[in-house]
């Protein structure tokens, strides 16, 4: 019989009266806790959210135990700091195989008055930064909120993926840009995915380029491009162009879903037998007038594209700047938000939120589940 799964209520250390570290867990998995800070302390590190803005200022922190849904072990962090009330509640979901901790953030405007803000991700040193995940190691340790996604401080243009960049792999024979030398590659078969800043709805010629130097012979790393607004194209850049031949595809692209972002990603295509997809090179030409490929292969269109990524080189950039994880954030007058993040629990890794299969709703009906069947006199 697997371990009874504990709700610990500890006494309180630091924090003021009515704050006490509070540990919560699923029947049969070892307990997280959260500390009297509202911090979520897991096996990879320290995780917790701070505030700031117009209006906010310090305030008392209370931390308590709580059942949600009358029988789900939470642990709950309220704080009132003037503008905006926080209260942050934490529960383990009861996700394959080790589980997973749910934090919502709740925010509440208190004041009668609209409030920018700016909430804070408090990470490990040596986190990597993805549009949805942190990954730290190899390891997914958590999965950021889909609402926020606009939120955060994002740069101009840059990959959002988990592909490696390797400069010099490319071996172009003949002149040509000095893009092509430099790749990211998608090891194990992750896509690369670039997004770049456009005016919504905006429309675009976006050329991709590529160099294949590992495989001499075809069929062996056929790619799927696919750029918003145009037509996926899968590419076989050995039986098309040759080993080492730059080659390039023109896309006619739009910012179809008006979010003011051009989202552009190269896949292995189905059945490929090299499940690395590899990228060359990305220009971004005005729409209206087709870029004589010859040219933009010699390199004698880059300095007047709208955007020339030399994909893997020295210039090439992550979407999101290095540093901290933080959330610009608008609350009405009298309005709320709440982001829900997931952390990996002990010797466990997030679900990538890309898969889609959890929800925050799915999460608590789960949790409620495993708990309203857990025998009443082994509960908590
Ligand atoms: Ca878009
Ligand atoms: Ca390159």
């Amino acid at each position: 019989m697997t371990t009874i799964a504990i709700l610990l209520v500890l006494a309180g250390s630091a924090a003021g009266a009515g704050s006490q570290a509070v540990s919560f867990a699923s029947p049969g998995f070892a307990p997280t806790q959260m500390d009297n800070a509202g911090r979520l302390m897991e096996d990879w590190g320290t995780f917790g959210v701070r505030l700031a803005g117009e209006g906010i200022t310090d305030g008392t922190v209370s931390v308590e135990s709580l059942r949600l849904r009358d029988v789900i072990p939470a642990a709950r962090c309220t704080s009132d700091r003037g503008a905006v009330r926080m209260v942050c509640t934490a529960f383990r979901a009861p996700i394959f195989p080790a589980g997973a901790d749910a934090f919502t953030v709740r925010l509440e405007e208190a004041k009668g008055n609209a409030a920018k803000l700016t909430l804070a991700v408090d990470l490990p040193e040596n986190s990597q930064l993805g549009m949805r995940t942190v990954k730290l190691g190899g390891r997914t340790v958590l999965a950021l909120p889909r609402e926020a996604v606009s939120n955060r401080g994002l740069r101009e243009w840059g990959y959002c993926d988990e592909a490696s960049p390797l400069p010099g792999w490319g071996k172009p024979v003949g002149p040509c840009d000095p893009a092509f030398r430099n790749i990211r590659a998608g090891m194990g078969g992750v896509p690369i995915a670039y997004r770049f800043n456009v005016k919504p709805k905006s429309r675009a010629q976006v050329v991709l380029g590529f160099c294949e130097s590992h495989w001499a012979d075809p069929g062996q790393r056929p790619l799927t491009c696919r750029v918003e607004g145009a037509p996926s194209q899968t590419v076989d850049p050995v039986g098309k162009w040759g080993q080492h031949k730059p080659g390039v595809l023109r896309f006619a692209a739009s910012d179809e879903d008006g979010d003011g972002a051009l989202d552009i990603s190269v896949r292995p295509a189905a059945g490929a037998a090299d499940r690395n997809p590899i990228l060359n090179a990305i220009w971004i030409f005005p729409p209206g007038e087709t870029p004589d490929l010859a040219r933009v292969i010699a390199g004698e269109l880059s300095a007047g594209a709208i955007r020339y990524v030399d994909v893997g080189g020295p210039s090439d950039q992550s979407l999101f700047p290095p540093g901290k994880l933080e959330y610009n954030l608008e609350l009405a007058a009298g309005g709320a938000i709440e982001l829900v993040f997931l952390a990996a629990c002990k010797g466990g890794d997030v679900p990538t939120p890309e898969a889609g299969v959890w929800t925050p709703e799915t999460l608590l009906k789960a949790a409620h589940d495993v708990w309203r069947d857990w025998p009443s006199d082994r509960k908590p």
